[in-house]
């Protein structure tokens, strides 16, 4: 706290008995260090339930602590090479703002985004490489809108689109005439039906539209219509995106059908093209609210591996508790598994070590 802080807030956080408080505190840290979290975390239902007994008042955060849900010691090995993927990555970066400024010199109202996939790329690699499966029988994809040319950079290094097709981004009407098929400036399976699933230029269709597909896949497989067991759906989306309604108003439906078929990416890269951050919040602490109050599994990604041995020196938990006066947030659980997940992302990252263990 600061000279700034109102003087309602210090008296409604007053410490009224420190002594007392640190008690409290030694009490949970020994208990963590002789039987684990799983006691402590039996220990803290049993008190919330108690004090809700007792009409206490006392709501505990949805928010879990600031850092990857994910512990690097839990991580798997990495089953890749992690260096040729950084390196395609570079070259879809590239050859993705290639496209969009080639496009731009040649007509100055031609723009595309770039910023969008630059901080996406990343998790798209991770799906193409890792995750989402190709075939009638595979997955269903939706696809950030802007990041689009990140995809088509990709598809011209497996040699799905050529250079020609690349000079024509968003020139879809004047394309044929030279011999190229234009790029469509968001993914759009009208424009483009051998390569693009869904449409998601509209801010909210794709999100609500992931829900009702997993659902939709769900119904087939248990009316025996079509085997969808096995098959995920998958949504990247924009922090900016899940300001619309649309991309809210299904979250509860996604949980109460326990949709584990469908996860989505949330890319918490703060641009939001036409809207400001709100206030002094932070964006994946509201998201994780939400998703987390809807009955979602969230999987926070924060922190690249570059700053894991600046957390391995936080002996105290300084770094991830919220404030100073609401310590307990930092041993709240993640909530348990329910229908589907998102995981929140930033692209902090330093260019020179890799702490991932490798398979
Ligand atoms: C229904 C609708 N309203 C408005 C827009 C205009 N629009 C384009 S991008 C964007 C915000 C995108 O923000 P975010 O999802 O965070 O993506 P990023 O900034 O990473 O590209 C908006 C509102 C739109 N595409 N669709």
């Amino acid at each position: 706290m600061n000279d700034m802080t109102p003087a309602w807030h210090l008296a409604a956080n007053a410490d009224t008995n420190p002594d007392e408080t640190q008690e409290w505190r030694d009490a949970l840290l020994s208990l963590a260090a002789s039987e684990g979290p799983a006691r402590v975390r039996q220990i803290l239902d049993e008190l919330a339930r108690l004090a809700r007994s007792q009409r206490i008042g006392w709501q505990p955060e949805l928010n879990t602590p600031y850092i990857n849900t994910i512990a690097v010691e839990d991580q798997p090995a990495f089953p890749g090479d992690l260096a040729v993927e950084e390196r395609l990555a570079s070259l879809m970066r590239w050859n993705a703002l290639a496209m969009v400024v080639r496009a731009n010199q040649a007509y100055g109202e031609l723009g595309g985004h770039i910023a969008s996939y630059a901080s996406a790329a990343d998790l798209f690699e991770t799906g193409f490489n890792h995750f989402f499966r190709a075939g009638r029988q595979g997955d269903l994809v939706f696809f950030q809108p802007h990041s689009a040319p990140g995809v088509y950079a990709r598809a011209f290094l497996e040699g799905r689109l050529s250079e020609a097709d690349l000079l024509h981004y968003r020139q879809e009407i004047t394309a044929p005439a030279s011999g190229a098929r234009g790029l469509s400036s968001y993914p759009h399976p009208w424009l483009m039906p051998d390569f693009w699933q869904f449409p998601t230029g509209s801010m909210g269709i794709g999100p609500i539209s992931s829900i009702y597909h997993a659902r939709f896949m769900r119904y087939l497989t248990h009316r025996q219509l079509l085997n969808c067991e096995g098959r995920k759906v998958w949504g990247v989306f924009g922090d900016g995106e899940m300001d619309e309604p649309e991309s809210m108003s299904a979250l509860t439906l996604a949980a109460r059908e326990k949709l584990d078929n469908l996860v989505w990416v949330v890319n918490c890269n703060l641009q939001r093209l036409d809207g400001p951050v709100r206030g002094n919040g932070r964006i994946i602490d509201e998201l994780e609210k939400l998703f987390a109050g809807a009955g979602w599994n969230v999987i926070k990604l924060v922190w690249g591996s570059d700053w894991d041995g600046l957390f391995a020196r936080d002996t105290t938990g300084a770094w991830c508790a919220p404030s100073p006066t609401r310590w307990t947030a930092r041993c709240r659980p993640s909530p348990p598994k329910t229908a589907a997940s998102t995981a929140t992302t930033s692209s902090a990252r330093t260019p020179n070590s890799r702490h991932w263990p490798r398979a």
